[in-house]
C-alpha cells in the first residue's frame, strides 16, 4: 500500500490515532489529526507527535477536511454517524479501521478473536500458546495496543494475535483473518448501535472476507452465534461443552477433545487453574485457534494447565466473618454477570453503573435463583431496580464503599459477595480498573 503524500486524515486521537499517525507520517504520507477535544486536554498527545510533520485540527472535526482526504482512519471511539463522517463516505472517500491499515501490512497468520465476553482472556491465552510454542507473536488490538504497532515495529512476526471489537469491524474492507473466533453473542453496546442487530451485524463481519482455506471458530452452544454461522465462507470449527464433534473441539465428562480431518488429541481438564465454565470456553476457543495454526499439542496443554485467571475478571478478594468477596469490574453487560452467577449459590450481588442501554431481563432467573440481596449503584441503578427489584432483596447506595458495608452487614456466614456491575464505570470511577481498586479497598478495610 503505497501512502506516500497522500492526504490522510486520522480520526479520534488517543492510543489509536496517535499510533496511525506516528505510521503514516513515517511513511510519508500528509497527515491531519483531528479530536474533538481542546489542545489543553491533548498535551500528551501533542508531545507524543512533536517530532512528526502533522497538521492538527483540534476541538472540532472540519466537514471540508473529511472531503479533501484520500483516505480517512476512523478511531474505535469514534461512533459511524458521525456527520462528517457520513458525508465524506457519501463523496466516495475512502474510509477505514485502524485494523483495516494495519491488515495491509500483516504477513504473519492472523487470529482475530471477538465475541460480546472473554476476548481478553481468550486472546490472551492464545498469545502464550504461540509464545510457549516458540513463535515470535504479536497481541493486539482492543486488549490496549492497537494493532498497527505491528507495523511499526519493522519486525518479522511468526503469529498475529487481535482482540478485535465491534467498533473496529465497523470500517474494514479487506480484513481477512486466517482464523476468526466468535466466542458469543450478547447484548451490549446499546448506547452506540441503534438496535442490537446492528452490533450483532458489526461483529459477524469478522468473517466477512475469509474464504475457503480460512477458518471460522464458533461457539456452537450460543445460539445466535450458531444461527448466524451456518453459511459463512471459511470452515466452520465449532466448540461445544455440550456436544460431542467429529471435527472440532469439545468438552465432555472432564476432557476436552480436538478432532480435526480424522486427526484426535485429548486434554484432561482436572488440572486446569482457570475456573468457570465460559472459561472452558474460553480455553477450546484459543486450543482451536493454536492446534489450526500448527502448535504443538504438548506445548499447548502446558500453556493451559498454567494459565491464571486475568485480574478483575471474577477475582477472589478475601473472606471475612465467613464470607468470600469476589470482584468481577470487567463483567460490564449482562452476558459476563450471568457466568459469574452461575458460579456460587448464596450471593449478594453489587451492580449498576453507567447504563449501555441494554436489558437486564436475562439476569432473572439467576437473581430469583441465587441472589439473596442485591444492592445497587451509579446512573443505572433506578432501571436495574425497576426490572430486576421484585426479585430480589434489593438496597441502594451512594457510594461502593456504602454498598460493601452494606453487604458485610446483611451477607450471612457461608455467602459470596460479588462485584459483578452489568455496566461500565464511567459515571463513577474513570476505568474498570480504579471501580476494581476502590472495591478490593473496601474488602480490605473490612
Ligand atoms: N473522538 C472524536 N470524535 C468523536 C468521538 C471521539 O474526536 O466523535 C475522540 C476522543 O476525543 C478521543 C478519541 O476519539 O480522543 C477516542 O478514541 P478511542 O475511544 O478509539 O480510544 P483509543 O485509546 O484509541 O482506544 C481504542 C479502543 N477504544 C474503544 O473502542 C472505545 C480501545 O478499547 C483499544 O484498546 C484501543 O483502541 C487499541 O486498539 C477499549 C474499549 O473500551 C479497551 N473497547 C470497547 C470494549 O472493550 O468494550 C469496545
Ligand atoms: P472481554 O475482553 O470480551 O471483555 P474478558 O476476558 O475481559 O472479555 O472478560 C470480561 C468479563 O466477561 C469478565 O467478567 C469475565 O469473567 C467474563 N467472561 C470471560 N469469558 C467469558 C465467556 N466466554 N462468556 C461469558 N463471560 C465471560
Amino acid at each position: 500500500m503505497n501512502l506516500r503524500n497522500k492526504n490522510i486524515l486520522v480520526v479520534g486521537l488517543a492510543k489509536t490515532g496517535v499510533a496511525c499517525a506516528r505510521f503514516l507520517a513515517s511513511k510519508g504520507a500528509r497527515v491531519t489529526v483531528t479530536d474533538k477535544r481542546s489542545k489543553a486536554a491533548m498535551a500528551g498527545q501533542l508531545t507524543e507527535l512533536a517530532t512528526c510533520d502533522i497538521t492538527w485540527e483540534l476541538e472540532q472535526h472540519n466537514k471540508a477536511t473529511f472531503l479533501a482526504s484520500d483516505l480517512i482512519v476512523v478511531s474505535p471511539g469514534v461512533p459511524m454517524d458521525l456527520p462528517q463522517l457520513v458525508a465524506a463516505q457519501s463523496a466516495g472517500r475512502e474510509i477505514i479501521s485502524e485494523i483495516e491499515l494495519a491488515a495491509r501490512f500483516i504477513d504473519a497468520p492472523l487470529a482475530a478473536i471477538t465475541g460480546t465476553n472473554g476476548k481478553t482472556t481468550t486472546t490472551t491465552i492464545l498469545g502464550t500458546i504461540f509464545k510457549h510454542n516458540g513463535y515470535h507473536t504479536f497481541v493486539g488490538g482492543n486488549i490496549g495496543n492497537p494493532l498497527i504497532e505491528l507495523a511499526e515495529s519493522h519486525q518479522v512476526w511468526d503469529q498475529v494475535v487481535a482482540e478485535i471489537s465491534s467498533f473496529q469491524l465497523e470500517w474494514i474492507s479487506s480484513f481477512r483473518p486466517t482464523v476468526a473466533a466468535l466466542l458469543n453473542l450478547s447484548e451490549d453496546h446499546l448506547d452506540r448501535y441503534p438496535d442490537y442487530q446492528a452490533y450483532i451485524d458489526a461483529k459477524l463481519r469478522i468473517f466477512e472476507n475469509q474464504t475457503e482455506d480460512d477458518f471460522a471458530v464458533v461457539n456452537m452452544d450460543d445460539p445466535l452465534v450458531w444461527q448466524y454461522t451456518r453459511n459463512l465462507k471459511a470452515a466452520i470449527f465449532p466448540f461445544s461443552r455440550k456436544v460431542e464433534l467429529e471435527e472440532g473441539i469439545f468438552y465432555k465428562e472432564g476432557v476436552i477433545t480436538y478432532r480435526h480431518n480424522g486427526h484426535e488429541e485429548c486434554f484432561p481438564t482436572a488440572a486446569i487453574r482457570l475456573q468457570g465454565v465460559h472459561n472452558l470456553e474460553n480455553i477450546m476457543a484459543a486450543t482451536a485457534c493454536a492446534l489450526l495454526l500448527g502448535c504443538r499439542p504438548d506445548e499447548t496443554f502446558e500453556t493451559i494447565l498454567c494459565f491464571e485467571a486475568l485480574h478483575h475478571r471474577m477475582e477472589f478478594v478475601r473472606t471475612v466473618n465467613c464470607v468470600s468477596y469476589y470482584e468481577d469490574s470487567k463483567a460490564t453487560n449482562v452476558g459476563s454477570v450471568e457466568k459469574a452467577l452461575e458460579s456460587f449459590t448464596s450471593i449478594t450481588l453489587i451492580a449498576g453503573g453507567k447504563d449501555k442501554g441494554g436489558s437486564y431481563a436475562p439476569l432473572v432467573p439467576m437473581i430469583s435463583e441465587r441472589v439473596q440481596h442485591l444492592i445497587l449503584i451509579g446512573e443505572a441503578a433506578g432501571r436495574m431496580e425497576h426490572e430486576l427489584g421484585q426479585f430480589t432483596d434489593t438496597h441502594r447506595a451512594d457510594t461502593l464503599e456504602d454498598a460493601v458495608l452494606i453487604a458485610a452487614n446483611i451477607t450471612t456466614a457461608g455467602g459470596t459477595v460479588l462485584m459483578s456491575p452489568a455496566c461500565s464505570s464511567f459515571d463513577m470511577f474513570k476505568d474498570y480498573e480504579e471501580r476494581a481498586e476502590r472495591f478490593i479497598a473496601a474488602v480490605k478495610a473490612l
